[in-house]
């Protein structure tokens, strides 16, 4: 038993360092590279959810120096604002954060590489919270309002965790993600259709919706009068006033024997017990809320921020951090049904991962913030 799981932690090692060395030589990851990469950083294979440079088919709108998102949500908020009172959007409740300094980050990482310290003082505004993800209900009563369409559904596929695919579908897949062998790009998955054309959302209107790109929160968002959180804002918001704290809870994971978040138990990612109530998505709102009554922060779907990725941070103190100007990838925060602590110790406040916003998977959604109570 000890000795499988060590040759396997030593195949995820080495296939790591084979894809990092690949990656870096075609991109500028050099200065973000880290000389000893651990075995947890590996994750759940996530981050490696690119789309292949040679598969992309250009999309209108999508290149270039416009920004797709910036003028969909304008176009969008015209004809929100000719439509007043004539759509009723199904919004989420919003809760009032007061803002405050916290301590941003850890000194103590789960995953060094993936830039979670070092420590430092940051202090937010105040803002709006949506208490819980974005749900496939209201994200469909913005594509019924608006008629926006996914990037997921414009390139006709999106990254699925094999383990939920039926066997249809799996049969008919040959490429994969050498890193996470476990993703697989399906044909015809997206929000609509979560493990690809043979599925659908009819019973799962208030599972947070997934499949969709950082582009196309972002549209929601703005459609919706909000914006995605800056990963300060987040992890403000996730910390809930708790000092030092890994879990938007305390540093128990499961206090008194019960789960309070939408995590994998068992082992990954061949045998998802589902001790915790799923082995997929939950509802929103199915595990307790943290003190500032924000649901799901960590678990569930993985939560996409307005940041561009970096692993290095400054140590002086700072006021409503926005991120570094440009990058390649965007931040995502609180890990997700598919996090266990031997592949994706990421479902902590201080973990963050990242992925280019173009990437859509089975395991990734988000939520909004406002300055006002919308
Ligand atoms: C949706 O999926 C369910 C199984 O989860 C199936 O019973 C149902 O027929 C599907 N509905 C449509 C419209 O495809
Ligand atoms: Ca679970
Ligand atoms: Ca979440």
């Amino acid at each position: 038993m000890r000795f499988v799981t060590m040759v396997r932690c030593f195949a995820l090692f080495f296939i790591l360092v084979c894809v990092n060395k690949a990656l870096c030589l075609r991109s500028s990851c050099e200065a973000q590279q880290e000389p000893a990469a651990q075995q947890e950083a590996a994750g759940c294979g996530c981050e490696s959810l690119k789309r292949p440079a040679a598969a992309v088919e250009p999309v209108e709108g999508r290149t270039g120096s416009g920004d797709p998102a910036v003028k969909y949500s304008r176009d969008s908020n015209e004809r929100m604002h000719e439509a007043q009172g004539q759509e009723k959007k199904l919004l989420s409740r919003m809760v009032l954060i007061s803002g405050g300094e916290f301590l941003m980050g850890t000194d103590n990482p789960g995953i060094p590489p993936d830039g979670e310290g070092p420590q430092r003082l940051v202090h937010v505004d105040s803002f709006y919270m949506d208490i819980q993800e974005v749900t496939n209900r209201q994200f469909q009563s913005f594509v019924s309002s608006s008629g926006y369409v996914t990037e997921a559904e414009k390139f006709g596929d999106s990254f699925v965790y094999e383990g939920i695919l039926s066997e249809t579908v799996k049969s008919q897949i040959t490429q994969a993600v050498a890193a996470a062998p476990w993703w697989l790009p399906v044909k015809g998955a997206n929000w609509r259709h979560p493990e690809g054309p043979d599925s659908n959302i009819t019973e799962r209107l208030d599972h947070p919706v997934l499949h969709v790109s950082w582009a196309d929160a972002v549209a929601y968002c703005s459609w919706a009068n909000k914006r995605l959180p800056t990963e300060a804002e987040w992890e403000y918001a996730c910390r809930a006033g708790l000092k030092d704290r890994l879990y938007p809870w305390g540093n128990k994971l499961t206090p008194k024997g019960q789960h309070y978040a939408n995590l994998w138990q068992g082992d990954f990612p061949n045998h998802n017990s589902g001790e915790d109530g799923y082995v997929k998505t939950s509802p929103v709102m199915s595990f307790p809320a943290n003190g500032f009554g924000l649901y799901d922060m960590v678990g569930n779907a993985w939560e996409w921020t307005s940041d561009w990725w970096t692993v290095h941070h400054t140590t002086d103190r700072q006021h409503n951090p926005k991120g570094p100007l440009s990058g390649t990838d965007k931040v995502k925060k609180g890990g997700s049904y598919m996090c266990h602590k031997s592949y994706c110790y990421r479902y902590r406040c201080a973990a963050r991962s990242q992925n280019t916003p173009d990437s859509s998977a089975s395991n990734l959604g988000f939520r909004c913030v406002s300055e006002e109570q919308q």
